[in-house]
């Protein structure tokens, strides 16, 4: 078919749209949008080589579109549908995060792009979070809530006919493309008339806020979305001058000259007017803002050891003792891009220099990379790390939920439910990683 849409171009669109529905929704949003691109622009112009790197990989024009949104699902059809509307973007189930562990009762995945071209395109991801009704302890309130997500469906028809005509298609015209972000968005507006009554809400939500967030709605509203700062710290530090109240910390590993994994911080989800079935009305804290800087991705070994010295440095109380601490705990992890690399720690993608070309036959395969990249034949990229850390994303999760200490409770990681539930398996984030170095290493003969 001619004029077919590709599914790059069609989760460029889709990332587009939900950015301005959601500035729409959540004033406050634009206003983080604006003081990231106030920080980004402020960081370009006190480091001419990061521009010119920027400008170089192409990424300059889009620095400051979002990279990432979140949202919470009740039940399993809704997250296997979920999975043909994100195929069809080009996003697939990387990772299976078990958020129990912190008292947060949902599992979770991220649909992301995974091809080299592709996450080079644009990264959009949705971090995708499953309700975990057996964690309800009461037991009447669990069979309500199931009977209450058993009667919605929070996708037009037109959506769901639009996903089959697909499946015989193969594709997307222009138009057809058009009409599906438009109705895959109203599964992520959101609603201020909740489906059920102010005591029902209320009964939930003394279970846990989440619960209430997922069960009493008649979608799947969007949470959050978070563009890409150049300068978390700063921007962390300016939030109040822009009205704006972040959480206590930034989650995740601390500022380093070479950036590791991915580090987060948001702003406290607004207290917003709902109105309950009987006319009541009320307020639902759910919905915030995120920004994220991301660092290379690391090995099972490097994993390892960020999970060890990020248990060591526990929480603290504000950002600054904390990111003091930290840096400390963080010492044992070696700041530095070749001694990341010799030691196994991170992921590296490797390229012939021109020089290194002409050389092509004198390199063999499970030659040491280092020595050719000390010749100049051989170049090694860090490969930015693409998923989420569960640590950090409990510590989101809970700074919007009105909770920051953070309950540890029950709850077993049931990877396998979660499959069951989303009709596929997740694919391994390491695995991934580990192809994109192999298959560069091909390239230049290394392997
Ligand atoms: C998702 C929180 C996790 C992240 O960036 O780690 C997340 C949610 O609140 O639904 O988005
Ligand atoms: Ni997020």
């Amino acid at each position: 078919m001619a004029n077919n849409i590709t599914a790059d171009e069609l989760r460029e669109k889709f990332s587009h749209a939900m950015s301005a529905m959601y500035q729409q929704e959540v004033p406050q949003y634009g206003t983080l949008l604006e003081l990231v691109a106030d920080v980004n622009l402020a960081v370009l112009e006190n480091s001419p080589d990061l521009q010119q790197q920027l400008e170089n990989a192409d990424e300059l024009a889009r620095l400051n579109v979002e990279r990432h949104g979140a949202i919470r699902v009740g039940k399993a059809e809704e997250l296997a549908t979920l999975r043909r509307v994100f195929a069809i973007m080009g996003m697939f189930p990387v990772g299976y995060y078990d958020l129990s562990q912190a008292g947060v009762p949902v599992h979770s995945t991220a649909f992301r792009p995974i091809d080299d071209a592709a996450l080079a395109r644009n990264p959009f991801r949705i971090f995708t979070s499953l309700l975990r009704l057996e964690l309800i302890e009461d037991v009447e309130l669990r069979k309500t809530a199931a009977a209450i997500l058993a009667e919605r469906d929070i996708f037009t028809p037109r959506c769901r006919a639009l996903l089959d005509i697909y499946d015989q298609q193969g594709a997307f015209s222009e138009p057809q493309a058009d009409e599906f972000i438009q109705q895959v968005l109203e599964t992520f507006r959101w609603h201020r008339h909740a489906t059920v009554d102010s005591q029902t809400y209320q009964a939930f939500h003394q279970q846990h806020r989440l619960i209430a967030d997922v069960v009493c709605f008649r979608g799947c509203h969007i949470n959050h979305l978070t563009p890409r700062t150049l300068d978390i710290d700063r921007v962390q530090a300016l939030m109040p001058e822009y009205g704006i109240a972040p959480k206590a910390i930034i989650e995740g590993p601390p500022r380093r000259t070479f950036s590791i994994l991915l580090r987060q911080t948001s702003f406290k989800a607004l207290e917003e007017p709902i109105i309950f079935a009987g006319v009541h009305h009320g307020t639902h804290t759910a919905r915030f803002g995120e920004i994220e800087q991301r660092g290379v991705a690391l090995t099972p070994k490097g994993r390892a050891l960020y999970d060890e010295l990020l248990g060591e440095a526990g929480n603290g109380e504000d950002n600054f003792s904390h990111q003091q601490h930290l840096q400390q705990v963080f010492s044992r992890l070696p700041d530095s891009e070749t001694l990341m690399r010799s030691q196994g720690l991170a992921y590296f993608r490797y390229r012939l220099t021109p020089v290194g070309e002409m050389h092509r036959q004198s390199i063999k395969p499970g030659d040491d990379p280092q020595p050719l990249i000390e010749r100049g034949w051989l170049v090694a990229q860090p490969i930015v790390y693409e998923d989420f850390l569960p640590v950090s994303a409990a510590g989101i999760f809970q700074s919007n939920l009105g909770s920051e200490g953070g309950v540890r409770s029950h709850g077993h990681a049931s990877r396998a439910a979660f499959e069951e539930a989303l009709g596929a398996p997740v694919a391994n984030e390491f695995e991934l990683y580990q192809q994109a170095s192999d298959r560069s290493k091909k390239r230049c003969g290394l392997l």
